[in-house]
């Protein structure tokens, strides 16, 4: 019984005197400042208890300092704050055990569209995507379409043709059954979190489905063409054929039909 209320309470410590949300020790204090030329992360250890061997700076998992200093404090200089340098960076001092701290820098959506220029068939499936890579990541997603009279939002799931896929840094608009008159045009897509929000454009092509039998109709015109040329040019020559067989120098195209003219002409006169 009291052996299980010291458990309690040393746990409750813990969570007090514990890391926060993001694993950062309370033992240092961050600060973000933005001096000319660039922005200054700095770390503060406040425990002189600690003995310290060197620091790390990381973002988002990948190490991108690293020193043997022993002071309290350790700082890194990054080039200004956009969608780039946007992330959770950590900075490390090599004690024993290790203590850390997390510095947000974040920033409005960058969105860009996957490809500014889609194509479908009529009657296919449309697909538009966007992406935003900067942190935090996008909290809303939201697709128009861009009409005369403004931009007309797209709902999800409406007409049961309009679908949209959203994770925290890509969306996807589907569009089932493509119209020509009713679908070619302009999208945007619009991310947004507490710092802003952007949009991109997209164009959509719809190609008719006469278009895409286009290349095999020419095809089977040529090949009608030439039927009806070599048809027309047997019937015409076929007065002559007597002569030029006797020569025997037919050309190979028309081997075939001299050859039936041939036999015809061998039951005939048998
Ligand atoms: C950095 O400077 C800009 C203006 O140049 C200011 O709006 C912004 O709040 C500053 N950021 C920080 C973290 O000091
Ligand atoms: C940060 O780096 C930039 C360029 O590398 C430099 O001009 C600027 O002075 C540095 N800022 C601080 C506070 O060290
Ligand atoms: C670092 O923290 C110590 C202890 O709180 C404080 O005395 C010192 O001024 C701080 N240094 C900086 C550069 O903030
Ligand atoms: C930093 O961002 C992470 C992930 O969004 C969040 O869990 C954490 O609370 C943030 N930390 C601070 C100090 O804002
Ligand atoms: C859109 O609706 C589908 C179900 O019809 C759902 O799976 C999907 O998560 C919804 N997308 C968004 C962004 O809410
Ligand atoms: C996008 O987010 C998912 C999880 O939400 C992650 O698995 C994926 O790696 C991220 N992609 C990029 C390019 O950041
Ligand atoms: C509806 C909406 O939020 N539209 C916004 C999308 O993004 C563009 C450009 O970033 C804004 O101008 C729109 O207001």
């Amino acid at each position: 019984m009291y052996s299980f209320a010291l458990i309690t309470v040393s746990a409750v410590f813990l969570l007090l005197g514990g890391r926060g949300a993001d694993g950062s020790d309370p033992l240092i204090v961050t600060s973000h400042s933005n001096a000319t030329g660039g922005d200054l992360l700095t770390c503060n250890l406040t425990d002189f208890a600690l003995v310290i061997s060197g620091h790390q700076w990381l973002k988002g998992a990948k190490v991108i300092h690293e020193d043997k200093d022993s002071s309290q404090i350790t700082t890194h200089n990054i080039t200004g704050v956009n969608a780039e340098t946007s992330g959770q960076y950590t900075c490390k001092f090599l004690t024993s055990p290790e203590v850390y701290a997390v510095i947000n820098i974040t920033v409005a959506p960058h969105v860009v569209a996957y490809k500014k220029t889609e194509h479908g068939n009529e009657g296919d499936t449309g697909v538009l995507t966007c992406k935003s890579n900067s942190f935090p990541h996008v909290e809303e997603w939201m697709w128009s379409m861009v009409s005369a009279d403004g931009n007309k939002p797209i709902v999800n799931g409406s007409e049961d043709r309009y679908y949209i896929k959203s994770t925290g840094n890509k969306t996807e608009l589907r569009i089932h059954q493509l119209e020509i008159e009713k679908d070619q045009g302009e999208y945007i897509c619009n991310g947004s979190n507490e710092h802003g929000n952007e949009g991109a454009i997209i164009s959509l092509h719809v190609r008719s489905r006469l278009a895409a039998l286009w290349p095999f109709l020419g095809i089977v015109a040529e090949v009608l063409i030439l039927v009806t040329v070599i048809f027309i040019y047997e019937k015409r020559r076929k007065p002559d054929d007597v002569p030029e067989d006797e020569d025997g120098g037919s050309a190979p195209l028309k081997s075939n039909a001299g050859a039936n003219h041939d036999t015809v002409r061998q039951r005939n006169s048998s």
